[in-house]
Parts: C-alpha cells; structure tokens; sequence
C-alpha cells in the first residue's frame, strides 16, 4: 500500500520545513522519546548516564543521534516507495546490531509526527499529518520484514 502523489506532495512539503533544522528536531525527538519511554534509553549503553531532563538536553551526543536517525528517515521519505536499498542496511543493522524492536520505531514515529506539529502547527495541517503517518507506518512495515529475513523477530 504505497502512497498516491499528492500525499507524498505532503510529506516531503513539511520535511523540507524540518531539513535546515535537522538538529534542532532531532534532538527533541530523542529528549522527548527517553521521557515517554525509557525503556528506549536502556537499549544505549552510551545514553544510559544522562538521568536528568537537562541532562538529556545539553548531551551533544543525544543531539547528534537524532540527528542521524533523521537523517537516514529523510533520506528514505525522499525515495518515496522505492526505499528498498536504503532501507535493506538501516534494517540489517538494527536487527542483527542495535536490536531495536518495531515497537520503538512505532514510538519514535510517533514522536516525530508530534513534535514537527508543535513545530509547526500551521503547515502541517491533518491532511499532512495523515500521510506523514502512512509513509512511516510504510517505512515500519518494510524494517518488519527485512527483520525477520535478516532472523530478528522485531
Ligand atoms: O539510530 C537509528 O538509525 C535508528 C533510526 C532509524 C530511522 C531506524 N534509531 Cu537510533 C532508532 C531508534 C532510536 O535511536 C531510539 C529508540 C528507538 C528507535
């Protein structure tokens, strides 16, 4: 169930909004999903010393891994539905390296979605929010099964 045109339009409409402040989000989407879920924090070994908020918020390293986790989403949002050779390495090294489970991308999803609609309340309206839904709910689906090829149950 790929995405038609016009719901692309919109999701990479709004991540041309996000992309000059890939740090800024970033950041916030990591900070944010260490408070919901912590169980996410305890799966990096090197994040596991920052106990407070502020600690959380001034660590470089966290605002350089979320600058790397949407980076590689950027990139495979742009592929639009041909992700597949993106994809295929972020999945075998989650599944065989980093272990992270499909239900933390599931929270990590959803976290992005909020935090860019705070970001920005009037250009991503419910038609954008709905298909920036889709095409990570694609996204998740495709690192589901690259993960049991790869013998990582998710
Ligand atoms: O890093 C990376 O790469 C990833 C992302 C992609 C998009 C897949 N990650 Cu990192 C993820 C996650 C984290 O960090 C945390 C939690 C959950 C998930």
């Amino acid at each position: 169930m790929g995405l038609s045109d016009d719901e692309w339009n919109h999701v990479l409409g709004i991540w041309a909004k996000v992309e000059p402040e890939l740090p800024v989000y970033g950041q916030a989407v990591i900070v944010r999903l260490f408070q919901v879920h912590p169980e996410t924090q305890e799966r990096f070994a090197k994040f596991k010393h920052l106990k407070t908020i502020d600690e959380l918020k001034s660590s470089e390293e966290v605002k350089k891994h979320g600058t790397t986790v949407l980076t590689a989403l950027g990139r495979i949002l742009k592929l639009k539905n041909n992700h597949e050779p993106e994809l295929k390495p972020l999945a075998k090294s989650h599944a065989t390296e980093h272990k992270i489970p499909v239900k933390y991308l599931e929270f990590i999803c959803e976290i992005i979605v909020k935090v860019i609609a705070e970001k920005h309340p009037s250009d991503f309206g419910a038609d954008s929010q709905a298909a920036m839904r889709k095409a990570l709910e694609l996204f998740r689906n495709d690192m589901a099964s690259k993960y049991k090829e790869f013998g990582f149950q998710g």
